[in-house]
């Protein structure tokens, strides 16, 4: 059976895991904590990073990696667009959001939420100010912008819209929403992706896991 090594509440692991339940695909969950240093999993994810699936005798780190072996190797239910530019879209939206769009909407997270509960640290505010003010809007405003004004980014709900909305489920945890009158496009896009049955399953079962639920 697949395995995915990580938890529930990581923005790239929660990507693959609406990926694996979109498809239909059996899997099981392997705890692993980031940030632990922990020698066993680096020999699996010389990174230590999660998430990775494990398939068979195939071990991939890197969830734009593995949604795009997932959608090759068990191509039944579709999750990426067929047109050659959308799809090469589709990956362009998975870099920009799982890099940039990422580090700034899970920093949020990752200030409010995780240093006071795993670091018993108190949150840097001067730092989610310059996150909230000043890096996000350019990042936000271009998001918008590349959104139809209705319906998903290329018709059917695929992996592109996931990318994009997935930090932002972290960033709602710490308090933070995007704003609809100024993204409206991307506002609304939150929601409906939210919306989306194998996102919504996931989403309980990570309110569950994180002690929301
Ligand atoms: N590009 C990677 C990023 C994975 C990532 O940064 N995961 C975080 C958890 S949300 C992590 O494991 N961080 C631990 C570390 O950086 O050591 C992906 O898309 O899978």
């Amino acid at each position: 059976m697949l395995k995915v090594h990580g938890v529930h509440g990581s923005p790239f692991v929660r990507k693959v895991l609406i990926t694996l339940e979109l498809k239909g695909l059996e899997y099981e969950m392997v705890t692993q904590m980031p940030f632990t240093g922990d020698e066993d999993y680096k020999k699996l994810n010389p990174l230590g990073k999660i998430p990775t699936l494990v398939d068979g005798d195939l071990t991939l780190g890197d969830s734009k990696v593995i949604c795009r072996y997932l959608e090759s190797a068990y191509p039944d239910v579709p999750f990426y667009p067929t047109d050659l530019a959308d799809k090469a879209m589709a990956d362009w939206y998975d870099d920009f959001a799982s890099g940039p769009v990422a580090e700034l909407a899970a920093g949020i997270f990752f200030q409010r939420f995780m240093r006071p509960r795993a670091f018993k640290q108190d949150p840097d505010e001067a730092l989610i100010t310059t996150i909230i003010d000043k890096k996000l809007p350019p990042l936000l405003s271009y998001i918008d912008g590349q959104l139809p004004s209705e319906g998903y980014m290329f018709g059917t709900f695929s992996v592109a819209d996931l990318t994009l909305v997935t930090p932002f489920v972290n960033a709602s945890y710490a308090g933070y929403e995007v704003c609809s009158d100024t993204y409206p496009k991307f506002a609304a896009h939150i929601k409906a992706v939210r919306g989306e049955p194998a996102v919504a399953t996931i989403l309980a079962k990570e309110a569950k896991a994180l002690g929301f639920g």
